[in-house]
């Protein structure tokens, strides 16, 4: 019985320890690797212009992860993105500091790229399709450390003309140098959490895994070491 019970004791621990570790390291999305996880991505839409075939396509499925779902801009159609949970940052090297997700196969699909801190004065990066990532910090007038919280995608080429699917196809815009939110936006999710926090009735704790997640393995186990008990008498 001994064993038995440093078996199960074991096997918790690593469970525990599963449960724990997993669910906050940086995670890699369409093959890139981004260290702050899924925060990294693009959280509302600021302005817009749908284009042509594309001028009725959903906005919001520009932000989040990459899940495949696009919006199309339709020909030299825009979209303004904001970070408001983190924000793009330089990483003060030449690693990859933004990517930008098109879900289109074709690759003469072009969006011009631009950055800005205050969603005014915009600087541009370069060009993007399919899945482009940019080394932010060489560009002119990028400044060192600045927080840039919006990012304007233009199409550029105007492909599949009349189509929904008209112009390139914006699935996900993500800060892989991702750092906190610009201080309006910190200040704008702190009252955000305030507000939550006051509405709230029941006390939440999310690093406690959500009961089948934990349960199913629990009771394998349990089921396996009364197996091996019964086997053993
Ligand atoms: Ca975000
Ligand atoms: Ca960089
Ligand atoms: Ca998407």
């Amino acid at each position: 019985m001994e064993h038995v019970r440093k078996l199960l004791i074991s096997v918790v621990i690593i469970l525990i320890c599963l449960t724990t570790t997993g669910t906050t390291l940086g995670a890699p999305y369409r093959g890139v690797e981004f260290p702050a996880g899924a925060v990294s991505f693009a959280d509302e839409v600021v302005d817009y212009q749908l284009n042509g075939g594309a001028a009725s396509g959903d906005v919001s499925r520009i932000l989040g992860i990459p899940d495949g779902k696009y919006v199309s801009l339709g020909d030299k159609g825009h979209i303004i993105v904001k970070f408001t949970d983190n924000a793009l940052t330089t990483s003060g090297d030449s690693q990859y500091d933004l990517a930008i997700f098109e879900a289109g196969t074709s690759a003469r699909e072009f969006v011009e790229v631009f950055i800005s801190s205050d969603g005014q004065n915009w600087i541009k990066i370069g060009d993007a399709n399919k899945k482009t990532l940019f080394d932010i910090d060489p560009i002119e007038g990028v400044i060192q450390g600045e927080k840039y919280s919006y990012v304007k995608l233009t199409d550029l080429t105007g492909l599949s003309k009349g189509t929904s699917y008209e112009g390139a196809d914006m699935d996900a815009v993500g800060a892989i140098t991702s750092t906190d939110p610009a201080p309006e936006d910190a200040r704008a999710e702190e009252e955000n959490e305030e507000n939550e926090n006051a509405e709230r009735t029941i006390p939440e704790n999310n690093e406690i895994p959500e009961f089948p997640t934990i349960a199913i393995p629990m009771l394998a186990i349990l089921g396996l070491a009364f197996i091996y008990r019964r086997h053993k008498e």
